[in-house]
């Protein structure tokens, strides 16, 4: 176990038990055209955490621990897709209308694959959810049990809609979390910072943020497990 500089205090980090949850860093979300562009969005933002979050990757893979990847999307037939999801607000395109990247948040479409700078290697588990948590209505909290793990670490987008979701999710689970602060992005900056006020405040309430570079220097030499993952379609 190795403590890391962390907020609101040092993060007590166990390379064996630790495993990376990447939310949504799907094109629909990074790239013109796709669901965050129709919402008026500004994508730039986004793709800037794209190096820090492949050396946070970089980091577990070469740790041996288990990297696991979320993706936002829906079926083609809009079945796991409410009505009030759909409906709300005046988008450029709505979920499953056709952009650019195809039709925009369904499975197996262009725009709902994660960036290829990130691409999950084979093995590593895919998550698709339909809502903004990563454990609603899918198999997550089986995987994770199964892999026997007891603390993750979050990155991905957006900070305060679908990683805050989950941390908040894990929180509630038992895990003990930690957000990769320069690996999480929101479209509006005043938000990343207000989310991450929010989730180190009161002694960590929801859990702690480090840096990149830090986590990953916590990790090193780990000889952890790297049980093979299958990908697994919520
Ligand atoms: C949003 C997400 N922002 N992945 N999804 O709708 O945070």
């Amino acid at each position: 176990m190795s403590p890391i500089p962390a907020r609101p205090f040092a993060f007590p980090l166990d390379p064996s038990q630790v495993a990376l949850i990447v939310i949504d860093m799907q094109r629909d979300f990074l790239e013109p055209g796709g669901f965050g562009a129709s919402l008026g969005n500004d994508v730039s933002l986004l793709q800037a955490i794209v190096p820090a979050t492949a050396r946070l990757i970089a980091g577990f893979r070469a740790a041996g621990r288990p990297v696991i990847h979320t993706r936002e999307c829906h079926r083609a037939d809009l079945s796991d897709c409410p009505p009030a999801k759909r409906s709300r607000g005046a988008p450029g395109l709505r979920i499953g209308d056709t952009g650019p990247m195809g039709r925009i948040l369904i499975a197996g479409e262009p725009g709902a694959e994660i960036v290829s700078e990130l691409a999950p290697l084979e093995g590593e588990l895919v998550i698709d959810k339909p809502g903004k948590g990563a454990f609603y209505a899918t198999d997550l909290a089986d995987h994770l049990a199964r892999l026997d793990v007891t603390q993750l670490v979050f990155a991905g987008v957006t900070t305060e809609v679908c990683v805050q979701t989950t941390m908040r999710e894990a929180n509630d689970r038992g895990y003990e979390c930690l957000i990769a602060e320069d690996a999480t992005e929101s479209y509006f900056p005043d938000f990343k910072r207000a989310t991450i006020e929010m989730i180190t405040a009161q002694g960590a309430i929801v859990g702690c943020a480090a840096p990149v570079g830090a986590i990953v220097a916590g990790l090193g030499g780990a000889a952890g497990t790297n049980a093979p993952l299958l990908a697994a379609e919520a």
